[in-house]
C-alpha cells in the first residue's frame, strides 16, 4: 500500500513524470483558475438521483487520503450540466488537505488555496466499471468542494469527522456508526450546486490519467480547525502524519474554464 508516489521527496510531485509519463501531460489537474478568464455559460441543470438514501459507509485510511466508499446496490447517480445525457455513477469521495488552514486545496480561485478540498468521483456508467472507465477521456468525473475554516462548522461531516481516529493507521477502515446520507454531505439538493467552475484535466495522483471532466462548486463547505486536524493525524506508509496531500497546480496551456451561470 501506497509507496508508489509521494507528497515530498523523491518520491515527489516533481518526479512523478519519470514513473508515470501521464503525469507530463498537457492537461493535468490541478489548476489555478482564474475568474477574469472564464467563460460563463448556462448548461443545463446538473441532475442528483439517490443521494438522500442511507447508506452503509466504510471509511478508509489508504496512506495518502482518506477515502469513503458506500456499501450496497443502487448507487448514487448524476448526469446533465457538462455531463450532457451521459449517466456518472459514484465509486468513491475523499480529501486533500495541507499543513495549516492556509492551504490543502488542490485548485485554487485566483491564486488562493482552501484549507481543504472534497473530491466526490464517479465513473460513466456505460463503461461498466471504474477501472475501465478510466481508459477514456470522458471516463470519470469529480465534484468538488473548498472547504474554509471557522468556528461555526457544518454538522453534517460529524459522523465522518468521528471515525477518523479509528482509522489512523494505514490500510485500516472502519464502517460509519450510522448510515450515511450523501446528500447531506455533498449538499446535492440546494440551488448552490448549479453554481460551478468545469474543466476537463486529469487525476491528481498517479498515474495522472487526463480522464476527469472536474466540477468544482463555487460555494464552499466549511468545517472547524479541531475538524481538519482530525484528518491531520492519519499516517502515511512511512509511519509519518500526513499533513500535505495536494498536488501543486499544472499549466492551464490550451485549455477553457468555463463558469456556469444557472
Ligand atoms: C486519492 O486521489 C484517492 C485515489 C485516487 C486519487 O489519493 O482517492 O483513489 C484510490 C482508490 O486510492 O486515485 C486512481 C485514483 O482514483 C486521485 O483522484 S483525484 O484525481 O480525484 N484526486
Ligand atoms: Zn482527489
Amino acid at each position: 500500500l501506497g509507496q508508489e508516489f509521494s507528497y515530498n521527496g523523491l518520491l515527489g510531485p516533481a518526479y512523478w513524470g519519470n514513473k508515470y509519463q501521464t503525469c507530463v501531460g498537457k492537461h493535468q489537474s490541478p489548476i489555478n483558475i482564474v475568474e477574469h478568464y472564464v467563460e460563463k455559460v448556462t448548461l443545463p441543470p446538473l441532475w442528483f438521483s439517490g443521494f438522500n438514501i442511507p447508506r452503509k459507509a466504510m471509511l478508509t485510511n489508504n496512506g495518502h487520503t482518506v477515502l469513503l466508499k458506500t456499501i450496497g446496490t443502487d448507487v448514487p447517480l448524476i448526469t446533465g450540466g457538462p455531463l450532457r445525457d451521459d449517466v456518472y455513477a459514484f465509486e468513491q469521495l475523499h480529501f486533500h488537505w495541507g499543513e495549516n488552514d492556509k492551504e490543502g486545496s488542490e485548485d485554487r480561485i485566483n491564486n488562493r488555496s482552501f484549507a481543504m478540498e472534497l473530491h466526490a468521483v464517479f465513473y460513466k456508467l456505460s463503461y461498466g466499471s471504474y477501472k475501465a472507465a478510466t481508459n477514456f477521456p470522458d471516463g470519470l468525473t469529480v465534484l468538488a468542494y473548498f472547504v474554509t475554516v471557522a468556528e461555526t462548522f457544518d454538522p453534517t461531516y460529524s459522523p465522518l469527522v468521528e471515525t477518523l481516529p479509528l482509522i489512523e493507521d494505514i490500510g485500516s477502515e472502519a464502517v460509519l456508526r450510522d448510515n450515511l446520507i450523501l446528500e447531506s454531505i455533498l449538499k446535492t439538493n440546494q440551488p448552490s450546486m448549479q453554481n460551478y467552475f468545469t474543466y476537463n484535466g486529469s487525476l491528481t495522483t498517479p498515474p495522472c490519467s487526463e480522464v476527469v471532466t472536474w466540477i468544482d462548486f463555487k460555494k464552499p463547505h466549511i468545517l472547524s480547525h479541531e475538524q481538519i486536524e482530525a484528518f491531520r493525524r492519519i499516517r502515511s506508509a512511512e509511519g509519518e502524519r500526513v499533513t500535505h496531500n495536494f498536488r501543486p497546480v499544472q499549466p492551464l496551456a490550451d485549455r477553457i474554464v468555463f463558469e456556469n451561470i444557472p
